[in-house]
């Protein structure tokens, strides 16, 4: 369709490609070329989408080269890759990383400035692609830059998703979701490669045929689709390397609506082209509780059949031999999203390739690794075998039978002990026959990780007891990291100078050294430019939040910060009773107001669109804010903000500006956490539970620069087991008690009682993440903070601690760890 390749004669055809010159002229002169003769816009005539369209291409052009050198050499070297398999990417914007990999931050301003355009401007016209949920998703975008900028040889596979994460709005306090249409108004960061396209089978049967004396089976699909690929590039941060991010996109395929079309229904055929195009439609909105839809196994197995044939017959070269493939690339699986890869390539190694089975699993199971996010029960994907056999018949035999090998192997080595040899069954009966994709992940990966130390203990001895006991060395941790680029470097402008005047620039690819500030504490005038930063990005964050919702904050209170997804183990509850008990004493005369440090404090939050507690958890902050922010009693003293619609972008200018990070999850339920560490890493003070990240992050900063509090781990277990009643903790803690009085009085709805009887009455009989327990102990850390934060010089000298010790969290740092216990293990 595409016809053959050209090999070219012209000399100018031969020289490798070369970038425009990386001068102010130069740039001018390619950023007209675009918005003329590329958009076919005279920028007289230019709208602001139109010249950030034409900027954006502009860069983009002079990433290309060297996005096609890194290709080329690749082939050449034969450097083994990553193939880095994520059914989510949280990219956030696109164009400030960009001019910062390529450095032409200074002549793209200059540049716009000389066409009469404000650089500024340009940039905040970028919708992001949100095409990921929270924390996993946002992890992998993180991981890509930092093999970019390591010079690792990587492809990010995944889903080009038409909408991504809902934007989220208040009507009343409440949330609603709109459709998030990022690719409305043009899109020039992804490009499409039709000839690269792949075709994907679903549903029919199966099959066994005779094939000389071998019976073999093989799949016989009722319907296709053809995923279409869309090449991001990845720029490393100013060393010449661009890393590709493949988003496949479902379209219809010929043969699929060709049958129909003979058949002489046109519409019936039309129809049939919406239907695969709905494969890639939406990101599923829930974050930690998989639903199970028939849609999103589709997807998984769409991107991920894409992804290993893209690998196989694009990237490696013609004539490949499959048995090498493990040394050529490691597929790391990004939570069991993509698992269904494992019986995919063993398909095709055994029924296309015609190898024996034992030569295919040995293969595959060299090819995967996985990483698990989470310790949640209800996360662990578990798909129906009657679904899966109704779309992935095949797949389902070889999950029966790469099942039915490894059980053989277990009886083999405990005989007589069945009952483990079911506890370990890939295939379950309870509650239904179904299939448990980690436990296929753990079998099929050459290893497995938790993402921070506390996690990936509880994950081998919690959730993969049987297998951690039966493979010890195939467990191991890596723990999480966030990329200093973006959340360092571009968020934080005025603290990235500092840092450099005090240190250089190397510090942005060798995040370790940031070590060298800790003499800085010390020093008076570092301490008061820190201040001075610290202070900057807040009313750059107040001038946004006025332009943006209309929020109007002030002052140089505390900013305190809880951002992340709403979920009841992440406790935005705990938050609200200590906020609801603040306010309780103040306007009851419990406290001198003049006494308490004024604070702001800020939530960003979504909740899963079914996820009913959640909204109601919402609502709840929204009409305490409500309150609270209209009570002449507290005013100066508290305020509360809730901007709608947290993204990336958001958390680029919130974490800058905070002086509190809230990572106050039940201990044992957060595995790890990232914001935490963007925060350290921006001089905000934790307080924290020993949970997930926030151990280690303690243990670097200290125990006198972190605000620790609640139970840990094992207390909650032995809590847990003991029987816990909330409501006893209700009835003992008079301060407790008249928070959660408060809240049912109708004190923030207007008299009306029942408001928050749902988020209530779930505290007082249920609270399976015993905010209440943890109650008494958070409230006295906050008034810790508040005793901090009166000494101004004291508070700096801890906050500078934390930058200076937390460069461990560098995702470059997380990326060696990768390298060394799983991609060259
Ligand atoms: C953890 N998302 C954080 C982060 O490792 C951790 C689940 C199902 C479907 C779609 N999205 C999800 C997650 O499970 C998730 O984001 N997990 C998070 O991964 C990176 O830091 O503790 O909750």
């Amino acid at each position: 369709r595409y016809g053959p390749m050209t090999t070219p004669t012209h000399p100018l055809a031969l020289a490798p490609v070369t970038a425009p010159p990386a001068t102010v002229d130069g740039f001018v002169k390619e950023f007209l070329r675009e918005l003329n003769t590329g958009q076919g816009v005279a920028l007289s005539r230019s709208t602001v989408n139109d010249q950030y369209l034409a900027l954006a291409r502009t860069v983009r052009h002079y990433l290309m080269a060297r996005w096609l050198e890194t290709t080329r050499h690749q082939r050449e070297t034969k450097e083994k890759a990553v193939g880095y398999l994520s059914a989510e990417y949280l990219l956030g914007r696109q164009l400030g990383n960009a001019l910062l990999a390529t450095d032409l931050g200074e002549i793209a301003e200059k540049a716009m400035a000389a066409c009469g355009l404000d650089l500024v401007t340009l940039r905040a016209q970028e919708v992001e692609p949100g095409l990921g949920n929270g924390g996993l998703g946002r992890l992998a975008a993180c991981f890509v830059d930092s093999l970019a900028t390591m010079s690792i040889p990587c492809i990010g596979y995944g889903i080009r998703y038409e909408y991504g994460i809902f934007k989220q709005t208040f009507v009343d306090g409440r949330q609603v979701e709109q459709p998030d249409t990022w690719l409305s108004l043009g899109e020039p960061w992804g490009f499409p490669h039709p000839e690269a396209a792949v075709q994907v089978d679903f549903g029919g049967y199966t099959e066994t045929y005779r094939d000389g004396d071998v019976e073999r089976t093989r799949w016989v699909p009722s319907w296709n689709v053809l995923g279409l690929p869309y090449n991001y590039m990845v720029p490393g941060y100013q060393n010449g390397r661009v890393n590709t991010l493949r988003l496949w996109s479902a379209q219809a395929t010929k043969a699929f609506d060709l049958a129909i079309f003979n058949a002489g229904d046109y519409a019936e055929a039309v129809r049939a082209q919406t239907f695969a195009e709905n494969i890639t439609k939406v990101l599923y909105p829930e974050d930690s509780t998989p639903q199970g839809k028939e849609l999103r196994l589709q997807q998984q197995y769409f991107f991920v059949a894409c992804s290993i044939r893209d690998f196989i017959n694009q990237v490696m070269e013609p004539g490949f031999d499959l048995h090498d493939l493990p040394e050529r690339v490691t597929f790391q699986l990004n939570d069991t999203h993509p698992v269904i890869a494992v019986p995919e390539l063993m398909r095709i190694l055994v029924d296309e390739h015609k190898w024996e089975w034992d030569e295919a699993w040995d293969v595959t199971k060299r090819c995967f690794a996985y990483t698990c996010h989470t310790l949640l029960p209800e996360a662990l994907e578990v798909w129906p075998v009657d679904l899966l056999g109704r779309l992935l018949p095949r797949h389902l035999e070889i999950i029966y039978q790469i099942n039915d090998a490894f059980l053989a192997e277990v009886r083999e080595r405990f005989p007589n002990d069945e009952l483990r040899a079911r506890s370990m069954s890939i295939v379950t009966d309870y509650p239904d026959r179904s299939v448990r994709m980690a436990y296929l992940a753990t079998v099929a990966g050459m290893k497995v990780n938790g993402v921070a130390a506390l996690h990936s203990q509880l994950l081998a001895d919690k959730v993969l007891p049987a297998f951690s006991e039966y493979w010890p060395e195939k467990f191991t941790n890596v723990t999480n990291g966030v990329t200093p680029r973006r959340f360092l470097r571009l968020a934080n402008p005025w603290l990235s100078q500092l840092i450099t005047d005090a240190l250089g620039v190397g510090w942005v690819t060798d995040l370790d050294r940031l070590a060298e500030l800790e003499p800085y504490a010390q020093d008076e005038d570092f301490r008061k430019a820190f201040r001075e930063a610290k202070q900057t990005n807040k009313e750059r964050l107040y001038a946004l939040l006025r332009a943006r919702d209309g929020i109007e904050l002030s002052g140089d209170h505390l900013l305190d910060v809880m951002v992340k997804r709403l979920h009841e183990y992440k406790r935005q509850t705990l938050k609200i009773l200590h906020i609801v008990s603040l306010y309780e004493q103040i306007i009851h005369e419990r406290v001198d107001p003049t006494t308490i440090t004024p604070r702001t404090v800020v939530f960003g939050a979504k909740a899963a669109p079914g996820y009913r507690l959640a909204k109601e958890i919402i609502y709840l902050i929204n009409k305490v804010g409500e309150t609270v922010n209209t009570d002449p009693r507290v005013a100066g003293r508290l305020q509360i903000a809730f901007p709608a619609n947290y993204n990336v972008t958001l958390a680029e200018k919130l974490i800058p500006a905070a002086d509190l990070s809230e990572q106050i999850s039940l201990a044992g339920m957060e595995a790890s956490g990232t914001g935490n560490m963007k925060f350290a890493l921006n001089g905000a003070l934790t307080i924290g539970t020993d949970d997930g990240a926030n151990v280690e992050i303690r243990q670097l900063v200290g125990d006198d620069n972190f605000f620790g509090f609640g139970m840990t781990e094992p207390e909650v277990a032995a809590l847990g087991a003991s029987g816990y009643q909330p409501g006893s903790y209700y009835e003992s803690n008079p301060q407790l008690k008249a928070a959660i009085d408060l809240i049912a009085s109708g004190a923030f709805s207007g008299g009306d009682r029942n408001a928050f009887e749902p988020v209530v009455s779930n505290l007082l009989y249920h609270d399976r993440f015993m905010a209440l327990a943890d109650f008494a102990s958070y409230v006295d850390a906050q008034a810790a903070v508040e005793a901090a934060y009166a000494d101004q010089e004291a508070w700096s000298k801890m906050a500078i601690l934390n930058v200076a010790r937390t460069g461990f969290f560098s995702s470059d740092r997380s990326m060696r760890d990768y390298l060394s216990r799983i991609w060259r293990a």
